[in-house]
């Protein structure tokens, strides 16, 4: 994909650097990333990778450098500047969690390289998440956190379209629909279908989502969470505050209201 490589060059020198480059802050979409990039370097397959951090406090994800790797203004972004090729962006984090499996873990540890029946099904849950949990549980973090008004309609509204979708990896895992109990959402193994949704389903809190109604959700986020991996994850490119928030809810309305006038302040950009 072409850049503007004259406009990229106003951004930051390790946009340079060789390998992968992941533009991103502490947040579900771009954990889900560093979920799989974290897994990939402990198995050796691939050296490490450059971590860009960008400041939502700045809104530097609305500058016109990294419009050239993500066209929406929004984190994560990933360029590849591996020598083998020519540098390529890619944006939206399901593309990237696709892209990044392709590319590096050629052999398939966690996606289904060889059962394309396997591989379909963790596209469609891929897919969900994608569509339906991050967005609809982004809603439900605005309206219960970050809105300059508390509108009871859209807490509500989006806080009940979370549990549902949460009901449906309820379902999934228990083995409602096939007799089936899990641990994974697909194929009896960790897969990028998993790191693409546990990243949003372990912050369940800040939505005002209780996931104790989930038994076997809760189980799954826990499973994921004390992967050696997934707590290297959860350190970049700083470290996750979601204990801490639970803690102190007065530093979570501190929190909240920091992030409200970024928010603000952005979002007609
Ligand atoms: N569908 C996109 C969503 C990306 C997204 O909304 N990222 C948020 C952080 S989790 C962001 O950059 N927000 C800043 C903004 O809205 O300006 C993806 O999955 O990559």
């Amino acid at each position: 994909m072409s850049m503007n490589t004259e406009i990229l060059a106003q951004g930051p020198k390790e946009l340079n650097n060789p390998g992968l480059v992941l533009l991103l802050a502490q947040t579900p979409n771009a954990g889900k990333v560093t979920y799989l990039t974290e897994e990939l370097k402990a198995l050796g397959k691939i050296p490490g990778y450059t971590v860009v951090p960008i400041s939502f406090s700045k809104n530097e994800q609305k500058t016109p450098w990294f419009e050239q790797l993500n066209p929406n203004g929004r984190m994560p972004a990933l360029l590849d500047n591996r020598e083998s090729k020519s540098p390529i962006r890619v944006f939206e984090s399901m593309s990237i969690l696709l892209y990044i499996a392709k590319t590096c873990d050629t052999d398939g540890a966690f996606w289904f390289k060889d059962d394309e029946d396997l591989q379909t099904e963790l596209v469609s849950w891929l897919a969900f998440t994608h569509g339906g949990t991050g967005p609809m549980q982004g809603q439900a973090n605005h309206f219960f956190r970050y809105a300059p008004e508390k509108i009871p309609y859209g807490i509500k509204r989006y806080q009940d379209e979370t549990r549902r979708l949460y009901s449906v990896y309820e379902a999934h895992l228990s083995g409602k629909h096939d007799g089936q109990k899990k641990e994974w959402l697909v194929g009896g193994r960790y897969t990028i279908a998993d790191m693409n949704a546990q990243p949003w389903v372990r912050m369940a809190f800040w939505a005002g989502v209780e996931l104790d109604e989930f038994p076997n959700v809760s189980a799954w986020v826990e499973r994921i969470e004390q992967r050696p991996a997934t707590q290297a994850a959860l350190k970049i490119p700083e470290q996750d505050k979601l204990s801490q928030l639970k803690a102190d809810p007065e530093a979570a309305e501190r929190m909240a209201q920091q992030a409200s006038k970024w928010i603000m302040e952005g979002q007609n950009k």
